[in-house]
């Protein structure tokens, strides 16, 4: 599993030590979901390790990385900069780490937001980067439990939580979050 070890200094040096611990806990998580789950644990494994590879933790360096792609134009104002890291993150994944597979690249893209039809590979990084060992918010010991009898359960439970806590604060919201939320709520 150290295929990309090569790479995490260059990974901590932009996001620092303490979120690429996070990153190493939601791959290590996202490896026993693919398990059992059926997905791929190397793929769960790597798309771990980089989901957060574009949470530049300088955000004047953010900004100037993230503004050398016009594709990234639609998430660069206030409005979306919390899906920004993700969509850079793609990026980042494929241009400096050589990912290419497209499973990958796209649990990385939706790890914030979710959407509706998330592959198996996709739903298992959406889950562990909100329930890695690390975190230990209210409510976290229920979706660890949801995550283990029914992962689409698991999907909506977080879904919920994030437009409860950012209508809360009367933050915009991505339509991906609403799509997967009425999705999953079906599904599970
Ligand atoms: O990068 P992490 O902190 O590990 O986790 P994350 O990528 O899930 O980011 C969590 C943050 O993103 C959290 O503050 C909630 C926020 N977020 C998630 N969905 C949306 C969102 N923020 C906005 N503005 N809109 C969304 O749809
Ligand atoms: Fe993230
Ligand atoms: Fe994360």
């Amino acid at each position: 599993m150290s295929k990309y070890e090569k790479f995490y200094s260059m990974i901590i040096q932009d996001i620092g030590q303490w979120r690429f611990e996070h990153s190493l806990r939601t791959a290590e998580c996202a490896c026993v979901l693919a398990e059992k789950w059926g997905a791929d644990p190397e793929q769960a494994f790597a798309a771990g390790i980089f989901h957060d590879c574009g949470k530049i933790q300088d955000r004047d360096e953010q900004r100037k990385e993230a503004l050398k792609y016009e594709e990234l134009s639609d998430y660069w104002g206030l409005k979306s900069f919390n899906v920004l890291h993700a969509k850079l993150g793609v990026i980042l994944a494929r241009e400096r780490y050589g990912i290419t597979n497209d499973d990958v690249l796209n649990a990385i893209s939706y790890h914030t937001t979710g959407r509706a039809g998330m592959s198996i590979l996709e739903k298992v990084i959406f889950v562990s980067d909100c329930i890695e060992l690390g975190r230990t918010f209210d409510g976290v010991e229920n979706i660890r439990a949801a995550a283990q009898q029914n992962i689409d359960e698991a999907v909506c439970l977080i879904c919920a939580r994030t437009i409860a806590q950012l209508s809360e604060k009367f933050l915009f919201i991505e339509y991906h979050t609403f799509e997967a939320y009425n999705y999953y709520l079906r599904k599970r």
